[in-house]
């Protein structure tokens, strides 16, 4: 049944493959190159069957805006499973089915699922090619969708093959879109068998199986048996007018700034300081021999949030997105160009909206859907570091957890050391957003920013970060941000994105202890002196509001963590609930100074 192919003669793979294509019977096999004149013929194919649709080529060039089904627009963490013998490998977080009930359940549904349809196998590397640290995947997919998206995000065709050569050390992914129904969807992981099996969707974080289900998932489980990190982090590297430039890495949950921060342009006060993006969402982080930690981006493009991107708020995003680039349910103008609320231009008058539904201006439903996302090659971005496709990676200074807090979490804040770090990432809360399905702006706890994506036991997850301390002689400094504290009238008080760069300048300074900090029962802040804040445009009274520490609203908060902690259940390492009650008797003991 296998088309020949002169790509590989690896036999674990053809063999698995062949057995794939027993399962689903497409009607053709395709192996994918990674060629441009391959791009050109899946573009030509995907356009033919509707599946994209070509933008202007004088605005757009080689650009192409995708509609997914309606039902069809986020993650799905509720059909998201963990497929592990022992249901206490998955946690209490997770879903959990075994793994001979999850093939079974879904084995059916995979039968026949590719007759009519090509079935095209996606070979693919995370991480630069020939890194130590790089993972190669196999994704067979009967979407032409998913084969151009996962050349953009990954290394993907020969350069995998080459790499993988004839061992058998390499991600089984199994993708059919089937019809999207919702009841026949289902993501399954098989940490053991290094296995991804995403049936009944055609959405990225589904469906692009290196991304969120190997990246991380799989990713992490391998990162603690390994002794490594798989991130839900940026990497950026900030460089100095003297030409210093200190690598950060950052965990803010889905839709909550990751993007943007990676691709910051500082402010004009920071004149000849320099933001230089090495990935925008995942990190693959090793303890080097110089017992610093070093960090990769597994990817090679970018699949970003398009609302609220504009020249204004990420321009660098927005050049990244000018050409080569695939659109996801934003809205289609009549000269064949993209828009979305919070593209920084005016609404056109007409449009076709994200459902393919006529859409005027000034109407009460969105144009783009909330969670639209363009998909871009990183070569794209200006603000690209020139270590991002290092096979080394690049050393890491300073770990940032931020979430999306309308109360209580300031500005910025340092862990006094490790654990103290560890616990503001195990007990990150943040608002839920549009990139999974369900309730909008529901503050829940998301530890490290991976509770979609951790694919083993969190509590396990908090015990092998705090087990990373003992392997790193230099480790970095840990902070917390939150960008998105509002004021009485609900609005944010920070001005963010390029403002942030303000806070990276401490959060620097401060991991190559160069600047001062104010102890508070948490961690520290910055002093009076130590932001700098000339040229900000908001007032001092709204930064100390941004920035203030105040101990009713800890205590509620710390207080609040116990259902957490009893979620997390008896394999979460009691130094994290320890960490809790110092917090709580430190503030004690600033309100009330005669406590002993
Ligand atoms: P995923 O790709 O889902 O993992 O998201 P992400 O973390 O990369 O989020 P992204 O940078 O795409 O930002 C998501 C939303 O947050 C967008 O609507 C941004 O406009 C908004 N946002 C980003 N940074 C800031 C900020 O500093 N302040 C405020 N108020 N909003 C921000
Ligand atoms: C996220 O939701 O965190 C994303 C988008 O980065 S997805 O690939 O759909 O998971
Ligand atoms: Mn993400």
């Amino acid at each position: 049944m296998t088309q020949p192919t002169s790509l590989t003669s690896n036999k674990t793979l053809l063999a698995w493959v062949d057995e794939m294509a027993k399962l689903t019977k497409p009607d053709r096999i395709v192996w994918c190159d990674g060629s441009e004149e391959e791009r050109k013929r899946f573009t030509e194919e995907a356009v033919g069957a509707g599946i994209l649709e070509p933008l202007n080529p004088e605005t757009r060039p080689g650009c192409y805006f995708h509609r997914s089904n309606s039902n069809d627009v986020a993650r799905v963490e509720h059909l998201t499973f963990i497929c592990t013998p022992e249901k206490e490998e998955a946690g209490p977080t997770n879903n959990w089915m075994a793994p001979a009930d999850a093939y079974a359940k879904l084995t059916p549904l995979f039968d026949g699922s590719m007759t009519g349809r090509t079935m095209y196998v996606v070979p693919y590397i995370m991480g630069p090619a020939g890194s130590p640290m790089s993972k190669v995947g196999v994704e067979v997919t009967d979407s032409v969708y998913v084969a151009l998206n996962m050349r953009i995000m990954t290394r993907m065709g020969k350069i995998a093959l080459d790499q993988l050569g004839d061992s058998n050390d390499f991600n089984r992914g199994l993708h059919s879109t089937l019809d999207c129904n919702p009841e026949r969807r289902f993501i399954c992981h098989f940490p053991q068998d290094n296995t991804i099996w995403s049936v009944g969707s055609g959405y990225g974080g589904n469906v692009l199986l290196g991304k969120k289900c190997l990246a991380l998932r799989i990713g992490s489980y391998l990162g603690k048996k390994e002794g490594w990190l798989a991130e839900h982090m940026l990497i950026l590297g900030v460089e100095s007018p003297e030409g210093e430039t200190t690598y950060v890495a950052a965990a803010f949950p889905s839709a909550c700034g990751k993007t943007n921060f990676s691709m910051m342009i500082p402010p004009k006060r920071f004149k000849g300081w320099k933001v230089w993006t090495v990935g925008d969402d995942i990190a693959w982080m090793r303890v080097g021999e110089d017992g610093r930690l070093w960090a990769i981006n597994p990817e090679a493009g970018y699949f970003g949030v398009a609302p609220g991107t504009s020249m204004e708020s990420n321009a660098n995003a927005m050049l990244s997105i000018r050409s080569n680039t695939i659109f996801t349910n934003v809205a289609l103008t009549s000269d064949k160009d993209v828009w979305w609320e919070g593209m920084g231009t005016p609404a056109p008058e007409e449009a076709t909206d994200w459902q393919g539904r006529p859409w005027k201006k000034g109407s009460t439903e969105k144009a783009a859907h909330p969670n639209s996302r363009f998909t871009a090659p990183a070569q794209n971005n200006p603000a690209l570091s020139k270590y991002w496709d290092d096979p080394k990676g690049v050393p890491i200074s300073a770990i940032i957890f931020g979430g999306r807090r309308a109360t209580t979490v300031p500005l910025v804040m340092q862990a006094f050391n490790w654990v103290n770090g560890v616990f503001f990432g195990a007990t990150m809360g943040s608002e839920t957003t549009a990139a999974a399905t369900g309730a909008v702006g529901i503050v829940r706890r998301d530890p490290f920013a991976m509770l979609p994506f951790c694919g083993y036991n969190m509590s396990d997850y908090f015990g092998h970060w705090l087990a990373m301390q003992t392997k790193l002689a230099n480790p970095p400094k840990l902070f917390m941000v939150n960008w998105f504290r509002k004021g009485k009238d609900g609005s944010f008080l920070w001005p963010g994105y390029g403002e942030n760069m303000r806070v990276l300048k401490w959060v620097i300074d401060r991991s190559r202890l160069r600047v001062g900090g104010y102890e508070t029962p948490m961690g520290w802040v910055p002093k009076a002196g130590d932001l700098d804040l000339s040229e900000l445009a908001i007032s001092s009274e709204t930064v100390d509001e941004a920035t203030s520490v105040n101990f009713t609203e800890w205590k509620q908060e710390l207080e609040s963590l116990d259902a957490f902690f009893d979620q997390m259940g008896p394999r979460m390492p009691k130094v994290l609930r320890l960490q809790r009650d110092l917090m709580l008797a430190r503030i004690e003991l600033m309100a009330d100074p005669t406590v002993t």
